[in-house]
């Protein structure tokens, strides 16, 4: 279904799926930017402690994300399979080998998602004008959105994203770059309750959501996301969404196990980033990677195996591993059209036109409201 109008009711619903680990890649960059930001400051001697009552509040609020990081590894490593969430791949070294992976030749999602969004640009700014603001979510460098401000020429940007110096950044490119456009920033973490602020007009809203991150959630979560991404729409509102969609095992597992190695490197990065989060001690030749399909859930599951039997510590904590015992990293889910049509409609979205690319290997959907 190549760029046609469709009814939800042609697709066949799936089951239910079960519950995967959580969490969306700008989240996860930026939760490890905040992460970093933290462990400097936890760094810096006690006797440092800015007399300025704003400077405090940051440092404590810091201090109070790095403990409930903290918290969080030790209870995913107590899991009888143990887990970390995909936010640990995001430090430096993660975002970097992210972006190698984008341009693999194995990993198709990105390049088709820019395919069908330039194949079909001219349908798509028909279905969408006039779009009055323009929302990205997970906007990070802002680079996706540029061809949408281009065609569709709103009148606001906004983007959303939890790291705010980064974001403010590429927002005020943005702005330079297509004026008149007023282009801003909002730093929030929308995987959570948020607001937009007040002054952001309700009337003419798009919002977008590309590079199928929301497959990273599990779907309980991704339907609470779409239906707080409804809330934030009047009825004139829309959401344009890319997701990636089921398709031959081989091809999933390569994209997620490439030959050159670098989702592999991606994957054993996160264990390094815990060990600088958490002050564990895993030594990441003890791990492989390793990338599984489940097929009653239609996810990809990314895995370390440990290579050895193994004993990982960290401050008052450890874990033994057994050869072979597994920890848990990433799901991505590869929603059949169908369902994910059925979760807009559940989300409260009406309307909606599907774009994909002649493999039918991915889609971009516009959901009116
Ligand atoms: C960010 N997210 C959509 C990617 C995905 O395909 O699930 C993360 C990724 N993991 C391994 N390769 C890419």
């Amino acid at each position: 279904m190549d760029g046609v109008s469709m009814p939800e009711n042609q697709f066949p619903r799936a089951g239910r799926l079960p519950l995967p680990l959580p969490s969306g890649r700008f989240v996860q960059r930026s939760i490890a930017r905040a992460c970093r930001q933290t462990l400097q400051t936890e760094s810096e001697p006690a006797v440092s402690a800015p007399k300025n009552p704003g400077s405090r509040r940051r440092l404590e609020s810091q201090r109070e994300t790095q403990r409930a990081l903290q918290r969080e590894l030790r209870q995913g490593l107590m899991q009888p399979v143990a887990q970390i969430s995909p936010k640990f791949f995001y430090d430096e070294r993660g975002c970097a080998l992210f972006e190698q992976i984008t341009r693999l030749p194995e990993y198709y999602p990105t390049r088709t998602e820019d395919a069908i969004m330039a194949r079909y640009e001219q349908a798509m700014v028909e279905a969408m004008a006039p779009c009055q603001v323009l929302i990205e979510l997970g906007a990070g460098n802002c680079e996706k959105v540029r061809r949408l401000c281009r065609s569709l020429a709103p009148r606001q940007f906004v983007g959303v994203d939890i790291a705010a110096d980064f974001l403010a950044r590429s927002v005020q490119r943005l702005e330079q770059d297509f004026a008149p456009m007023a282009a801003r920033a909002v730093a929030a973490d929308f995987t959570q309750d948020w607001a937009l602020p007040a002054d952001v007009p309700r009337a003419g809203r798009l919002l977008f959501y590309p590079g199928s991150s929301i497959g990273n959630f599990d779907p309980d979560q991704a339907q609470r996301m779409l239906a707080r991404m409804r809330g934030l729409l009047g009825d004139d509102g829309a959401l344009l969404i890319g997701i990636d969609l089921p398709k031959p095992r081989e091809v999933l597992i390569a994209a997620y196990d490439d030959a050159q190695g670098v989702t592999a490197a991606f994957n054993s990065n996160a264990l390094q980033h815990v060990n600088s989060v958490l002050g564990s001690d895993f030594d990441l030749q003890d791990w492989a990677h390793e990338a599984r399909f489940d097929t009653s859930c239609s996810r990809v599951e990314m895995h370390l195996r440990a290579l050895r039997p193994v004993i990982v510590g960290w401050p008052q904590g450890l874990r033994q591993f057994a050869e072979g015992e597994t920890i848990h990293t990433e799901n991505s889910y590869k929603y059949p059209l169908g369902e994910f049509l059925g979760m807009l409609s559940r989300a409260g979205f009406d309307r909606k036109r599907v774009w994909t690319d002649a493999q039918n290997w991915y889609a971009v959907i516009h959901a009116h409201a």
